[in-house]
C-alpha cells in the first residue's frame, strides 16, 4: 500500500525532507494535499486527519505520514520510522541514533532559517523589513549557518566508515536532508551560503553526489519538485543576504 504524505501544497515545506527519502528509494506514496490523486480534496483530507478526535496519536502539525492505520508526525520522527524500511539508515542502534541526531540538528538549522523571516513568532506577519528580521538574518548568515555547515563537514571527515557520507558507509536520510538544507540555504541566502560552503568542500561534494543519484535526479527534474518560493521555509530577500 502506498504511503500517504500530508503537507501543505504549493511549497516544498518540511515535507520535502520526507519526499526526498521516498523518492530516493522509489517508495510508492501519495502526496495527499497536493491533490493530484485526490481531485482537489487533499487539503480537507489533511485537515480532517489533523482534527480527528478519535486518533490516539494525533500529529501536531503537517507534515505527517500515514502508513495504513499508523500516523506519524514530526519530520524527524517520520524519517526515523521510514528509514529502516527504505534502507536509508545503518542497521546498528548506534547508527540509527546517530543518524537521528544529525537529522535533529538539520531540523534545528531549518528552524533558524525559518526564524530569519519570522523572528518574533510564526504567527506574526513579517511584511515589512523588520529590524528584527534583518538582525536575525545577519546573525544567521554570519555565525549560525557557518557553524552548522562546519559541524556537518567535520562529521564527514571523521566518519569512521569513510568520507563519503555523514553516517555509516552507505547513503542515509541524513545525507538527503543535508542536500535539501544546502539547496534551501543557497536559494534563500546565496551570498552567505557561497561564503560558508567555500570552507566546507566535503559537504558540497556530498550534495553533488546526492543530486546525481538516478532516482533523485529524475525527481529533481520532475514537476513533483516544486521550486522554492516566498511562502516556504527558505525565502529569498536579496537585500537581507550578506553583501
Ligand atoms: N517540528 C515540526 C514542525 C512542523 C511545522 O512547523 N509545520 C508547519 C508547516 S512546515 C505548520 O503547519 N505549522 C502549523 C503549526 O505549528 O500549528 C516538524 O519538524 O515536522
Amino acid at each position: 500500500m502506498a504511503y500517504e504524505l500530508h503537507d501543505w501544497p504549493g511549497i516544498q515545506g518540511r515535507g520535502e525532507f520526507v519526499r526526498l527519502a521516498l523518492e530516493a528509494s522509489g517508495a510508492p506514496y501519495v502526496d495527499v494535499a497536493r491533490g493530484a490523486e485526490t481531485a482537489g480534496q487533499g487539503v480537507p483530507a489533511m485537515l480532517r486527519c489533523l482534527n480527528d478526535s478519535k486518533l490516539p496519536h494525533p500529529p501536531l502539525a503537517p507534515p505527517f505520514l500515514k502508513d495504513g492505520a499508523l500516523v506519524v508526525g514530526q519530520t524527524s520522527a517520520i524519517l526515523l520510522y521510514l528509514a529502516p524500511t527504505l534502507k536509508l539508515v545503518g542497521r546498528s542502534e548506534q547508527l540509527r541514533v546517530w543518524t537521528h541526531q544529525i537529522q535533529l540538528a538539520i531540523d534545528d538549522a531549518v528552524i533558524e532559517a525559518h526564524d530569519t523571516h519570522h523572528p518574533l513568532g510564526s504567527g506574526l506577519n513579517d511584511e515589512d523589513p523588520l529590524p528584527e528580521a534583518l538582525r536575525r538574518t545577519d546573525e544567521f548568515c554570519r555565525i549560525r549557518m557557518p557553524q552548522y555547515l562546519q559541524w556537518f563537514e567535520r562529521l564527514i571527515v571523521r566518519n569512521p566508515a569513510g568520507p563519503r557520507q555523514l553516517a555509516g558507509g552507505k547513503l542515509s536520510y541524513a545525507d538527503l536532508s543535508l542536500f535539501q538544507l544546502i539547496e534551501g540555504l543557497r536559494y534563500a541566502f546565496p551570498n552567505a551560503a557561497r561564503k560558508a560552503l567555500a570552507k566546507t568542500p566535503e559537504i558540497v561534494q556530498l550534495h553533488d553526489r546526492v543530486a546525481a543519484l538516478p532516482k533523485l535526479a529524475e525527481y529533481l527534474r520532475s514537476e513533483r519538485r516544486i521550486p522554492f518560493n516566498e511562502q516556504g521555509i527558505f525565502r529569498c530577500y536579496p537585500e537581507r543576504d550578506l553583501a
